[in-house]
């Protein structure tokens, strides 16, 4: 029934739209490492992995020992991909050069949701490629490109089944990692539903939101009572990469506000390698993504860990978060 590998589905989907090789290349190298960091995951207490690594990242987040791993396998891998000129990742400070005459960046969070590593709970990878523009040494404005620069995107899922989801901009497909440690697919073509009557956010933090979201969560909560004329169900699995992959699955809206905790920060999540990758698959699958003010693909970055507000998925329902903002 299912047959077809990652890498064979790569030849022919680039050979069909007409995509480089290296571009190719480039994929081939994120996804085997993140086959390394699914072995590493697996084996949880019985590697040593859990835990706290001891360090902090520039983020001000605790490190977990697997978010270490993980970013260090990616970056060896990428060290030895000459199609690739540099990374930029959650883990890291500044840039990462990796090959001189590279063609791509990679950015990615190499392990998002981490806090639930500890609790087997799903966490995820997820990537971005942009093409590095410019001659000469690369630099941080390199980096700075709006989401629609980007040429590839997608996630691994770390969860019941390995599980990654990618887009070259020609729809969203989704592989399935078998006992070979092959990625088989198993999903051809996500596209989301207009509509949903499911919505994912962090309910603790409602008295911290500014009032037109407040006022859409609260038409949610009012079920067939309310202004939206149906009763809706909620879900917080506190891992983007799970939310986002569920979404696509089944449909549904992911909000992670501006609140008023910390008023310098935006949004918590991040834009260059969370925000703009996700929202480039939910896009690609005909749903919307919005910072409830403008499309998140059209921002133009500022900085490689600037922090953006999130909402993302069903059509209607980012854009009645976009009319209750405007
Ligand atoms: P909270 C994980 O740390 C993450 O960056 C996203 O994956 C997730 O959606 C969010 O933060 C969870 O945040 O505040 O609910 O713990």
């Amino acid at each position: 029934m299912f047959h077809t590998t990652f890498t064979d589905f790569l030849n022919q989907h680039f050979e069909q739209h007409n995509l480089s090789g290296s571009l190719k290349e480039t994929l081939n190298a994120i996804v085997a490492a993140c086959v390394q960091i699914s072995a590493k995951t697996r084996q949880g207490a019985l590697s040593g992995v859990l835990g706290e690594a001891g360090s902090g990242n520039i983020q001000g987040e605790a490190q977990k020992k697997l978010d270490v791993i993980a970013n260090q396998i990616l970056i060896d891998a990428l060290r030895q991909t000459p199609t690739v000129a540099g990374i930029a990742s959650e883990e890291e400070d500044n840039f990462v050069e990796t090959n001189e005459h590279g063609e791509y960046l990679v950015l990615f969070d190499p392990l998002d949701g981490s806090s639930n590593i500890d609790v087997n709970i799903s966490v995820g990878t997820i990537f971005s490629v942009l093409k590095k523009q410019s001659s000469g040494s690369l630099k941080t404005d390199d980096f700075l490109q709006n989401g629609r620069n980007q040429l590839a995107a997608g996630y691994v899922l770390y969860g019941v089944q390995t599980q990654l989801v990618f887009t070259a901009k020609h729809g969203v497909f989704g592989f399935t990692l078998n006992d070979q440690n092959q990625f088989i697919l198993t999903k051809d073509n996500f596209m989301l539903s207009e509509t949903t009557a499911e919505f994912a956010i962090n309910m603790s933090n409602q008295r911290h939101w500014e009032s037109p979201m407040q006022s859409y969560i609260a038409e949610l909560l009012a079920g067939i009572d309310g202004v939206r004329g149906k009763n809706y169900n909620m879900r917080w699995v506190a891992s983007m990469v799970a939310e986002v992959h569920r979404i696509l699955t089944r449909g549904g809206v992911f909000s992670y506000p501006f609140d008023k905790r910390d008023p310098a920060k935006p949004g918590k999540l991040r834009l260059m390698y969370e925000a703009n990758p996700m929202s480039l698959l939910i896009e690609q699958a005909g749903g919307l993504s919005s910072n409830a003010k403008q499309n998140i693909l059209d921002i133009q970055p500022t900085g490689l860990h600037q922090r953006v507000a999130v909402i993302l998925g069903a059509k209607e329902e980012v854009e009645r978060v976009n009319q209750l903002h405007a």
